[in-house]
């Protein structure tokens, strides 16, 4: 029970400091169809504005380096995309930290937030470049989100987000889907059920806790969520048209039947091994697709849900 208000707690700071930064206008840098922007996970990479205020993240801006050519992929065939990340001196960066498992986080997305991706690069160390081989699996705009945790002049290891655009195959193909907000809350995905439970309906700017419950609709045993890459559940949404980044991790609270529920009946709850939670600060109003990312016997299962933030 104290273990659970201590983290309450933590993920309450945690969402402030998302929110506080959202406010102050933390997207940094723009050019060439790529820009630095805050991995809101923690805060992430903020402006000189809210430097001066705190000293709890880098100066720098970042930008990525796309070295392999990008300007004919065509779509359901494997590419290689090769880049590295810089700074605002335009020095290759070759410091990163380790941050879930991995030295870098790969997520993409087609323009119209489908076909969501999230793969890991390799990386040579004596150049600084990073190599994945992605297969797009239809025409259209995408877009690319390098996620990584620059070592250097980064001392709370602050994670950041860059993006970078590319197209793919004939643009004449591409119809645009519309975005549907789910309104039911149960999805099918994987052969899994999962229930969504929101704790409040989203508004901008105020934190959202939701969670998911995972059941086999084959199988009576209570499905056991594993740990994959550091955590019981990862989180990427993004925003309809302006494509703005929120990543965030499971905070380990269990909100499954928390609809009338007490505060002290819910925190039984806690650690249910079928359940993950998060919480979220959408920064402003707007169309918003959560991609969940779990583990269930070794296999790796993608949901997304769409909401409408008001
Ligand atoms: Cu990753």
């Amino acid at each position: 029970m104290k273990n659970f208000r201590i983290k309450l707690i933590l993920v309450i700071l945690a969402s402030g400091l998302v929110a506080w930064g959202a406010y102050f206008g933390i997207t940094t840098i723009k050019k060439n169809g790529s820009q630095t922007s805050p991995n809101m996970m923690s805060g992430g990479a903020m402006d000189h504005d809210m430097a001066s205020m705190s000293t709890a993240q880098s100066h720098r801006g970042y930008d990525i380096e796309v070295t392999s050519d990008t300007s004919n992929i065509k779509p359901g065939q494997s590419t290689k995309i090769s880049y590295k990340i810089v700074n605002d001196k335009k020095e290759v960066l070759k410091d990163f930290t380790i941050a879930h498992e991995k030295l870098m986080h790969f997520i993409l997305v087609r323009k119209d937030l489908q076909n969501f991706q999230h793969l890991h690069p390799d990386f040579n160390k004596q150049t600084g470049e990073f190599s994945v081989d992605v297969t797009f699996p239809a025409d259209g705009p995408y877009r690319l989100f390098p996620d990584f945790t620059p070592t250097p002049e980064n001392p709370q290891k602050l994670p950041v987000t860059v993006n970078y655009d590319v197209v793919v195959g004939d643009q004449s193909k591409y119809k645009a889907q519309p975005l549907t907000v789910d309104t039911a809350t149960s999805k099918t995905t994987g052969g899994f059920n999962i229930d969504y439970f929101f704790g409040t309906t989203p508004r901008a700017g105020a934190q959202l806790d939701y969670g998911l419950t995972i059941s086999d609709p084959n199988v009576d045993e209570q499905v056991q969520l594993e740990s994959y890459l550091g955590a019981m559940g990862h989180g990427v949404i993004i925003k309809e048209n302006t494509l703005d980044f929120i990543h965030t991790h499971a905070t380990g609270m269990d909100m499954a039947g928390m609809e009338g529920m007490t505060a002290a009946e819910h925190a039984g709850h806690v650690g249910e091994p079928d359940t993950v939670d998060f919480s979220a600060t959408f920064p402003e109003a707007g169309k918003y697709k959560i991609f969940t990312q779990f583990q269930v016997k070794g296999k790796v299962i993608t949901s997304d849900y769409t909401v409408s933030v008001n």
